[in-house]
């Protein structure tokens, strides 16, 4: 879709271990337009609301305890097709099944502990960057690259 927007996470983890310039360097790389970036610690109301799609599975507890442990930094990126090329370059969610060369696969060994966060689809991109960012948060905003990123 045309200048999508998409809610990205450098979760505890990625914070931790000093990936967060790895993280969000890759992602700029791309030409996706970074619109709006903040350091927060989520709160488990957060982390609730965030993960609702995950409530009743086994890992849900977990997940929220991972989440909410340590700092996170949230951007909002966007441009066209920005759902599908975050998720490609983030890699699969198990990193035993993300190539070398994806986010998840180059730095990352385990299921709960994959580094990055990207909205999935529209409707969770959407409902995701609500949550993280008030709309005075985000940045409308010309690059003089622009042309050279998008036809
Ligand atoms: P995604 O992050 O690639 O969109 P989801 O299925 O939405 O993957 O799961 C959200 C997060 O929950 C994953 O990134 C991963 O960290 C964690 N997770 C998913 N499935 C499991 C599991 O079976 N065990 C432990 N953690 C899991
Ligand atoms: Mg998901």
């Amino acid at each position: 879709m045309p200048n999508e927007k998409t809610l990205i996470l450098v979760k505890p983890d990625g914070v931790q271990r000093g990936l967060i310039g790895d993280v969000i360097g890759r992602l700029e790389k791309t030409g996706l337009k970074i619109i709006g970036i903040k350091f927060i610690q989520i709160s488990e109301e957060l982390a609730g609301k965030h993960y609702a799609e995950h409530k009743d599975k086994p890992f849900f507890s977990g997940l929220v305890k991972f989440i909410t442990s340590s700092p996170v930094v949230a951007l909002v990126l966007e441009g066209n097709n920005a759902i599908s090329i975050t998720r490609k370059t983030m890699g699969a969610t198990n990193p035993v099944d993300s190539p070398p060369g994806t986010i998840r696969g180059d730095f990352a060994i385990d299921l709960g502990r994959n580094i990055i966060h990207g909205s999935a689809n529209d409707d969770d991109a959407k409902r995701e960057v609500d949550l993280f960012f008030d709309k005075n948060e985000l940045c409308q905003y010309s690059k003089s690259n622009d042309a050279w990123v998008t036809e």
